[in-house]
C-alpha cells in the first residue's frame, strides 16, 4: 500500500506526465512531413530537407493555462523498413499527425493504411485507456490543379475513423500549419484529462482514505 508521501509523490509524475506531449508525424515518403514539422516549429519553409535521419524536435508551449513539454519525432525515409511495423513510434507517441499529398494517390493509400494500423484494437488498448488523437492532414493544396485525391475522401477517411481532417500547404500556410498542430495538442490534453478521469475509481477511494487517515494525523502531531 502506498504511503501519503508516496502517493502524493505519484500524484505529482502524473502531472507532470500530463504536461509532456509526444507527437509522431507519419506518411509517405515526400508528403511533407519536414516541411509540416519545420514549418511549426521556425514559421519558415526551406524547400528542401535532409530525410536521411529521423528527429525528435523539442519545443516549450504555453497551452491551456498549462507549460508543455512537446516532443515531435520526424522520421526518415526507410522503405526497407516493413511498411506497418510501426510498433515503437505507436507504443511512444500521445498523438499522430498523418500526412499524404493531395497530389499522389499512393500516399493516400499509405495514409489508409497507417490510420488502420493506429485503431487496431489490440494497438488502440495496449497502451491506452482512452483512443489516441490523430489528425489525417492532407498536404500540398497549393497543387489543386493536379489533385488525385479528393477533399471528400480525406473528410470520409478521417471520419470514418475518429480523426480530425485539414488540408493545407506547409509551402503557402504559416497559421493553418500552426492551427493544425494546436488543434492536435489539443486533443491530447482532452484525452489526458478523460485518461485521469477514468483512473480505477477503487484506487481513487483508497487514496482518498489515505490522505484522509494521514492528514488527519499530521495535523494532530
Ligand atoms: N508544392 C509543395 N511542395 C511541398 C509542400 N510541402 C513539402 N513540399 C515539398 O515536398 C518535398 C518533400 O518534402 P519533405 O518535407 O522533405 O517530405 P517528407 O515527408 O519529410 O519526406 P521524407 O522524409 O523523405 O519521407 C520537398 O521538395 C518539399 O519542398 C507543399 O505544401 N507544397
Ligand atoms: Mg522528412
Amino acid at each position: 500500500m502506498l504511503g501519503s508521501s508516496q502517493y502524493s509523490s505519484r500524484r505529482q509524475e502524473q502531472k507532470d506526465k500530463m504536461n509532456d506531449v509526444k507527437l509522431a508525424v507519419l506518411g509517405g515518403e515526400g508528403t511533407g512531413k519536414s516541411a509540416l514539422t519545420v514549418r511549426f516549429l521556425t514559421k519558415r519553409f526551406i524547400g528542401e530537407y535532409a530525410s536521411n535521419f529521423e528527429s525528435i524536435y523539442s519545443k516549450h508551449l504555453y497551452l491551456e493555462g498549462k507549460q508543455l513539454n512537446l516532443e515531435i519525432y520526424d522520421p526518415c525515409s526507410q522503405p526497407q523498413k516493413a511498411k506497418f511495423s510501426l510498433t515503437s513510434e505507436l507504443h511512444w507517441a500521445d498523438g499522430f499527425v498523418i500526412v499524404y499529398d493531395i497530389s499522389d494517390r499512393s500516399s493516400f493509400a499509405f495514409a489508409k493504411a497507417l490510420i488502420y494500423r493506429i485503431r487496431e484494437p489490440q494497438t488502440s488498448h495496449c497502451k491506452r485507456a482512452v483512443e489516441s488523437a490523430v489528425i489525417l492532414v492532407g498536404n500540398k493544396q497549393d497543387l489543386c490543379h493536379i489533385r488525385e485525391v479528393g477533399w471528400e475522401e480525406g473528410q470520409k477517411l478521417a471520419l470514418d475513423n475518429r480523426c480530425q481532417f485539414c488540408e493545407l500547404s506547409a509551402a503557402e500556410q504559416s497559421l493553418e500549419v500552426e492551427m493544425m498542430f494546436i488543434r492536435i495538442i489539443k486533443d491530447i490534453l482532452t484525452n489526458f484529462k478523460l485518461k485521469e478521469k477514468r483512473r480505477p475509481s477503487g484506487s481513487k477511494s483508497m487514496a482518498k482514505l489515505i490522505n484522509n487517515v494521514f492528514g488527519k494525523r499530521r495535523k494532530s502531531v
